[in-house]
């Protein structure tokens, strides 16, 4: 109760300031955005509300839909998007997963700055330290499509910032959001302003969410689920002149209590600083639209099990990253049938993750390891990409992207401990990484376009995957080791997209197969013992000779008159390993379709998600099956005016029937939330 208070108090205080709506959607905004062409993006998911409505070709997307109504956190919103999935640890900071592959596989970026999460067990995913107030939009690519945002086998996902919008006639503009959620008895508020004067405009916002342990769909409470967090964003833009652009960045996030019930520790604190300033201007020599962007962030994570019972030994594992990096990217020309960018970045990243042993036996020493040791990684990159339409049904998109990467450890322990497996990691490893795409577009006619991607890209092996010491992996149950001399992972993607559109109905599909060669799995050996207690074994990473991935996503809405409409959506993966068993945490056949009724304003929305059972699984990660399950949810949604005032109200119920269930990729054997009455109130000003 003393929240809302302090919420209202707050809705208050901005509520007197003379302030307006950022409605205008004004010309420096749009020019920044024509700043950030990057070459191809499966999805873009727009955030900001006036984003959408100021853009018809994006107004009544699939995913325009998910953004007003499943936005209350980042995982809802990554989850339901075509392709992706989440994979959960807790209740707090999924892991995207894009079309069944993990973080290990794709590159993930803010605003194109690189960023690597902390914690060796991967508790901290990038996205958990973006709020969705903060999101401009979401940048989803799959497979070797994606070259400009780096070396990746599985896509990338990038998220864009909100940007300080200049606005002379309405300098102030401010919202504010409450959310509660029964299911955790969880509170989130969050507050934001955007200031603009003449030269100078800025935005500011802050978000804490804080839940309780939530109940799962027999009733019990899910132990050590609990989270607690703040996240806040300074933005800065400056212009320099009338056609340039200076802009900061600051975000924080401090998570401090997580529980992580599918795995054996938490999280005292997970704390994130990032730092990016850009200058945007029309022209450096051949360069048109150039930006020039610095950056560096950190992340500090304190993982522990002090809080939980039973526990042999006690373990404390505190891990840190730091990253650094720049780009420049602009067009070497562009006209009206071909365009030709580039873009030539560089980022070097620290990783340092140790562990302590306590013995509950004080008489025996403690055990201490370097689970990351200080590891080191530097890679320089250039992209290209060329677009050339031939006519007016055909056009075709090629680029190619090299990057050189160096990787390292600077620890004298670290050193020690590899020469167990006769191994050295101070000897420095170079990697040329190539990537390769052409894409064929025809459009016979204006409600029909079909796209025929070939394309080829590789990665390095991640920190963990080359340099981690005996992580533990609780999906298994089994100690990982990395290994130094690890050959990159390639990737030969081929898709087919189709859309169909009228002003009535939207079908849009892909069919895609990825070939992976050295494909990056850890494979049991027998003869190492496990460290962690209870563990079964020891697994090392290595390239295994193949991978194939097969499957496809179909969204399609159909709009009725009075601004009704139904969206269905399905997604579908099949994976297999080099001796053609199933992949690991691959997921099952999903459908989800709901009715979006509007009536009197207001909109009410039924929806069902249908998970079909994955019998398919890897006896390698002892996997179990995992059971077909429905959902059913219903949503409310009215949005109104009072004067300035714009109000916004989201309401409804999850998971009605309090099913049971798990999603058979997450952790453990957790079950996801039962039954959830939320309620989310906007205010904007
Ligand atoms: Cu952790």
């Amino acid at each position: 109760m003393r929240r809302i208070k302090t919420l209202l108090t707050l809705i208050y205080i901005y509520g007197v300031l003379p302030l307006f709506a950022q409605e205008d959607l004004l010309a420096y905004e749009s020019w920044l955005d024509s700043m950030k062409r990057e070459n191809y993006i499966a999805w873009e998911v727009m955030l900001d509300d006036l984003e959408i409505t100021d853009n018809e070709k994006k107004n009544g997307s699939i995913a325009d839909h998910y953004r007003k109504y499943n936005g209350r956190d980042i995982d809802q919103l990554l989850h339901c998007l075509p392709g992706v999935g989440m994979m959960r640890r807790g209740n707090f900071a999924g892991e995207p997963l894009l079309r069944g592959l993990n973080s290990d596989r794709y590159v993930v970026s803010v605003e194109g700055m690189r960023m690597f999460g902390a914690c060796t067990d991967k508790m901290d995913p990038v996205a958990s330290y973006i709020e969705p107030i903060n999101l401009k939009s979401i940048d989803v690519s799959f497979g070797t499509q994606n070259n400009m945002a780096g070396a990746g086998t599985a896509g990338g996902l990038n998220f864009n910032l909100r940007k300080p919008v200049f606005n002379t006639e309405r300098p102030y503009a401010a919202s504010a959001d409450l959310i509660y959620n029964s299911v955790s008895n969880g509170f989130d508020q969050s507050v934001d302003v955007n200031v603009s004067k003449n030269k100078l405009a800025f935005r500011l916002s802050g978000v804490h969410r804080k839940a309780q342990n939530y109940l799962d769909g027999n009733g019990n409470e899910v132990r050590y689920s609990q989270f607690e967090k703040f996240n806040y964003i300074a933005s800065l833009v400056y212009r320099v002149k009338e056609d340039q652009l200076l802009s900061f960045d600051f975000i924080g996030d401090d998570a401090r209590d997580v529980g992580y019930p599918a795995l054996p520790m938490d999280v005292a604190y997970a704390k994130a600083k990032m730092f990016g300033l850009s200058y945007l201007l029309p022209r450096i020599g051949y360069i048109k639209n150039p930006e020039i962007k610095l950056y560096h962030n950190f992340v500090n994570h304190a993982m522990d099990d002090t809080n939980r019972d039973s526990v042999v030994m006690h373990m404390d594992m505190p891990g840190r990253t730091h990253t650094s990096g720049g780009f420049l990217k602009g067009d070497l020309f562009s006209g009206s049938k071909s365009q030709l960018a580039f873009k030539i970045d560089y980022f070097n990243t620290f990783a340092r993750a140790e562990m302590t042993m306590f013995p509950n036996d004080s008489d025996q020493a403690e055990m201490f390891m370097l689970t990351w040791p200080n590891v080191r990684r530097q890679a320089a990159g250039l992209s290209m990409n060329f677009d050339q339409k031939m006519n007016d049904n055909w056009m075709f998109t090629t680029g190619l992207r090299w990057e050189n990467t160096v990787s390292f450890i600077s620890s004298d322990f670290g050193e020690q401990q590899l020469s167990v497996f006769d191994k050295t990691g101070k000897s420095k490893r170079r990697n040329w990484l190539q990537n390769y795409h052409i894409n064929f577009i025809w459009t016979p006619a204006t409600s029909f376009e079909s796209t025929l991607m070939l394309a080829y890209g590789e990665r390095i092996p991640t920190i963990s995957e080359q340099f981690g010491y005996y992580l533990y992996n609780v999906a298994d149950n089994h100690d990982y080791v990395g290994d130094p001399d690890l050959k990159t992972e390639k990737n030969f993607h081929l898709e087919v997209r189709n859309e169909y559109k009228t002003s009535k109905l939207t079908i849009s599909s892909a069919l895609f197969a990825y070939l992976f060669r050295d494909y990056i799995l850890g494979i049991y050996q027998p003869e190492y013992e496990a460290m962690t207690l209870g563990a079964e074994g020891v697994k090392m990473y290595e390239n295994t000779k193949r991978a194939t991935l097969f499957g496809g996503e179909v969204s399609s809405r159909y709009d009725l008159n009075s601004g009704s409409y139904f969206l269905m959506s399905l997604k579908y993966v099949y994976g297999r390993d080099f001796e053609s068993d199933p992949l690991p945490q691959i997921p099952p056949l999903k459908v989800n379709l709901l009715y979006n009724l509007g009536i009197h304003g207001a909109y009410l929305t039924p929806e069902v998600e249908w998970s079909a059972d994955q019998n398919r699984v890897s006896q390698k990660f002892n996997e179990r099956k995992t059971n077909s399950y429905w959902l059913f949810n219903l949503r409310v949604n009215k949005e109104f005016f009072q004067n300035k005032t714009r109000f916004e109200i989201n309401g409804g119920v999850e998971n009605i029937f309090n099913v049971a269930y798990r999603e058979h990729y997450d952790y453990g054997n957790i079950l996801r939330p039962g039954r959830n009455f939320f309620v989310q109130i906007k205010v904007g000003i």
